[in-house]
């Protein structure tokens, strides 16, 4: 029997609407819509405070942090990244005038592979991109150990990655700077937006130069930026939105456990490895024993009015901008990714989804 509302991979955490136009009144008041507004102040206080860390700058989206980290090094000729991601990654190394390299991701955490890291070093090669894939950390210590070996540079797209932390620390802090997402399909969002970390204050005060085109004091450009400033619209629901994430992060670790439970037993479907608590429990991807099996389930789902997600497939190695970006094998991450899917995972959802979908995968697995 099918419903008449679709449940979609996820859905948009809705902050209450009387405190995000309580804040705006006071936009309204003082007429003062973007440019390093009152509210854009205030919300990087409290995103850096609630994850630890001394400081946080707040960009547009989590594509152009990307792109900003990358400029703010100055990163040219080869980066190392993962295909097991979304097209931001690359496309940011890309735009920096660089060269994305693919290498092969761990077949547990589904991060890149420091081995095969360390195999595609060459003398071009720059930096580092890691992603922490689905909010899962990479193995920070091999790939900081590798970096400062080589004398590279390690950053991280920890777009995923909000509110998570590992070995005693933020996941903000690992490495020379890491990029977030706060976009609406994100645990935690402002609509559209993003932000940049770094334990440097320099490389700081030049993300927030770069953001605001290049303009240094006295209204004059000092480099050439861009435009990727956060409006005060998109601060006041990231404001408001961080007043509940707790609960919003109970409700989904609550789900978790419920898939985790309903799935147990099933050999031949496989999860992310988690260390202890290291997830702010942002998606819930399965990997199946095939793409068939995959191909048919959701197809039943989708009969359902159910429609989980393919993230991330294609890989980004086939697709046509990035063809050539790779001379290794990518052998786990082709496998993982013509296997992956993520279930619909947000707090509202209804534990009777749950056991629908769970009760679906039984069937053909
Ligand atoms: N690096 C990584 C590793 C990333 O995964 C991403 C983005 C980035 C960098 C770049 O960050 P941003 O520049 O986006 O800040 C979504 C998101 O748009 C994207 O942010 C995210 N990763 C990616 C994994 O997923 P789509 O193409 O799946 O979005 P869409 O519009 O199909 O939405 C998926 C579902 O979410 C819908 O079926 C319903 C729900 N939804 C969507 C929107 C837009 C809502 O409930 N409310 C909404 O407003 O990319």
């Amino acid at each position: 029997m099918s419903r008449e509302e679709p449940v979609l991979v996820t859905k948009s955490t809705m902050p209450p609407l009387q405190e995000v136009v309580k804040l705006l009144e006071g936009v309204w008041e003082r007429a003062y819509l973007t440019n390093n507004g009152p509210l854009l102040q205030q919300f990087e206080r409290l995103i850096a405070a609630r994850n630890g860390v001394a400081d946080a700058v707040a960009v547009a989206n989590g594509t152009l942090a990307i792109e900003l980290l990358l400029e703010a090094f100055d990163i040219k000729g080869e980066v190392i990244t993962t295909p097991f991601t979304f097209p931001a990654t690359a496309t940011a190394i890309c735009r920096a005038g660089a060269e994305p390299v693919f290498v092969d991701i761990d077949p547990e955490t589904w991060n890149i592979d420091p081995q095969a890291v360390e195999r595609a070093i060459t003398p071009n090669t720059t930096a580092i991109l890691g992603v922490h894939v689905f909010g899962r950390p990479c193995d920070v210590r091999r790939l900081e150990r590798i970096a400062k070996t080589n004398h590279l540079r390690l950053i991280y797209d920890a777009a995923h990655a909000n509110f998570v932390r590992t070995q005693g620390k933020s996941i903000f802090e690992w490495g020379d700077a890491s990029s977030v997402s706060f976009h609406a399909t994100k645990l935690f969002h402002t609509s559209e937006g993003g932000a940049c970390f770094s334990p440097d204050p320099e490389i700081r005060a030049k993300i927030r130069r770069l953001r605001n085109f290049g303009y240094g004091a006295n209204a004059r450009l000092t480099e050439v930026g861009t435009n990727a400033k956060m409006m005060e619209f998109a601060a006041a629901v990231g404001i408001v939105n961080l007043r509940r994430v707790d609960s919003v992060i109970e409700s989904r670790r609550r789900l978790y456990r419920l898939y985790k439970e309903r799935l147990a037993g099933i050999d031949s479907l496989a999860f992310q490895k988690i260390d202890g608590d290291e997830t702010n429990f942002g998606y819930f991807p399965v990997v199946f024993p095939s793409e068939e099996i995959l191909l048919r389930v959701i197809q039943e789902l989708n009969q359902k009015n159910i429609f989980p997600r393919r993230y991330f497939w294609p890989l980004l190695s086939d697709m046509t901008p990035f063809a050539e970006a790779s001379s290794s094998s990518l052998a786990v991450a082709k496998t993982v990714s013509s296997r992956i899917v993520c279930l619909p995972f947000y707090p509202d959802m209804g534990e009777d989804v749950v056991g629908e979908i769970c009760d679906t995968i039984r069937q053909f697995v």
